[in-house]
């Protein structure tokens, strides 16, 4: 472990004991008390460093609230958080009673999803524990989580992509993990509201100021789009004949390509079938096509694509990097680092660090304390930094952990940080960034 950062990995056990719920974790103490989806991955990813069996419980925990449709929702609740504290409970959601592949869970859970580091995740666990006395753990856990994790992604390459392109298809911003972002903004525009119920927003109440959130159109947006999909009692068929908001995503359908390499690994070490491997085989190629097939020449970028209107959403945001994480070839990855390490992006001289904010500095939808729409993101960060090893960008992948340890040691553990002064936003002591912080210091 480097000097320099001495006392911050107990700091980031700190925070993971804090929000540990006892075999699982909340997203953060307060503006999130209950178990998000791809929150609980990169926490895994973190908990690995401390042993193999809470990790793998990480998972096995958010596994139990999978769907018959193979679907991970993108909140499993917390029974004891207090009624309340956040805005949309298991009561609103009514998955259970609105449809019968979410009646078997223990706990109550949303209807959405979330991007799929689950299988990194899980591979991750076993590698760390790989030559220690935890191998066997994580292997038994492999092999009972193996079917989950293929069910997981047959259903994103099935009833997420039911035009076979490769690309995962979602159905609200909330299932892109970066809700707010600009990437959204011309399909959320495109949304009619219809009448809603009046509704509280307890987030606001957890931050410091209200522009570190989305706004109230934006809310009236998200929860309109829930009631929709609730009138549809979350039939996949339903959604795609009726649902306004349908959009390619092309960091999801990233994320899940290069969860699908973790796959093929788990899937030789548990000894799955062949046609399992070449199934994995067949998405991993399919996704690199779709994402290909989305690079915009003029912005250098890979566009989401809305397909109510069918046509790409021209924004700059980090997700326009997606082939970074799929991984691609020599001369795309070339030109995409070159755009990453530009004034668009990292090397605008007016960032405290060069990391790469959520939405170019150079957009005029840019908002640099507005969540999705600028702000920088540790657990973003991890990825490209994954990324970049991957690739063999070694010099380049050390520079942006030894820069986002930085960020870390200055702000803390939040939830996101304002890209020129360094601020920490949002909420303290987010479990995630904890998590990733644990993985870049062990
Ligand atoms: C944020 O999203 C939730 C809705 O899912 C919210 O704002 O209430 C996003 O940053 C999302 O990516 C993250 O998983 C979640 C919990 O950290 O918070």
């Amino acid at each position: 472990m480097s000097d320099s950062f001495a006392g911050m990995f107990e700091e980031a056990v700190r925070v993971l004991r804090r929000n540990d719920m006892g075999g699982w974790t909340r997203a953060a103490p307060e503006l999130y008390p209950h178990q998000w989806s791809w929150d609980s991955a990169f926490i895994a990813i973190g908990l690995a460093r401390l042993g193999a069996r809470r990790a793998a419980s990480e998972l096995t925990t958010l596994l139990d609230g999978q769907w018959t449709t193979g679907k991970i929702p993108h909140i499993v609740f917390n029974p004891k958080a207090p009624p309340g504290s956040y805005l949309l409970g298991p009561e609103h959601w009514a998955s259970a009673s609105l449809s019968r592949s979410a009646s078997g869970t223990p706990r109550p859970t949303s209807a959405l999803c979330q991007p799929p580091v689950h299988a990194i995740a899980a591979l991750r666990i076993f590698e760390v524990a790989r030559g220690t006395a935890d191998e066997d753990e994580a292997r038994s856990f492999l092999s009972g989580g193996y079917a989950n994790l293929l069910a997981w992604h047959r259903y994103l390459a099935t009833a997420r992509d039911p035009e076979g392109s490769g690309l995962v298809t979602i159905y609200h911003p909330w299932e892109s993990g970066t809700d707010n972002s600009p990437r959204w903004d011309e399909a959320l525009a495109n949304v009619k509201v219809g009448e809603l119920s009046p509704y509280a927003r307890p987030d606001l109440g957890f931050v410091d100021e209200p522009s570190e959130r989305p706004t109230a159109e934006e809310y009236d947006r998200y929860l309109w789009l829930v009631d929709l999909l609730k009138r549809s009692r979350y039939d996949e068929g339903r959604i795609y004949r009726s649902h306004p908001f349908l959009v390619k995503d092309v960091l999801f359908s990233a994320i899940l390509v290069a969860a699908n390499e973790a796959l093929v690994e788990i899937s030789r070490i548990v000894g799955a079938r062949e046609r399992d491997v070449e199934m994995i085989g067949r998405w991993i190629e399919r996704g690199r096509r779709g994402l290909d097939a989305c690079y915009d020449g003029d912005l250098g970028l890979c566009l989401d694509r809305d397909l109510r209107s069918d046509e790409p959403l021209r924004v700059r945001t980090i997700a326009g990097f997606a082939p970074l994480i799929s991984g691609c070839t020599d001369t795309l990855r070339e030109k995409l680092l070159l755009l990453l390490y530009s004034g668009t992006f990292a090397g605008d001289d007016r960032l405290r660090w060069p990391l790469p904010p959520s939405t170019s500095p150079r957009e005029a939808r840019f908002h640099p304390r507005a969540y999705w729409r600028g702000p920088v993101w540790p657990v973003i960060s991890w990825l490209l930094w994954r990324s970049l090893k991957l690739a063999g960008e070694e010099g380049r992948a050390a520079d942006l952990r030894r820069s986002s340890l930085e960020q870390l040691a200055a702000g803390g553990f939040a939830e996101y940080f304002e890209p020129f002064t360094g601020e920490p936003l949002g909420s303290d002591d987010q479990s995630w960034t904890a998590a990733v912080a644990l993985d870049w210091l062990a």
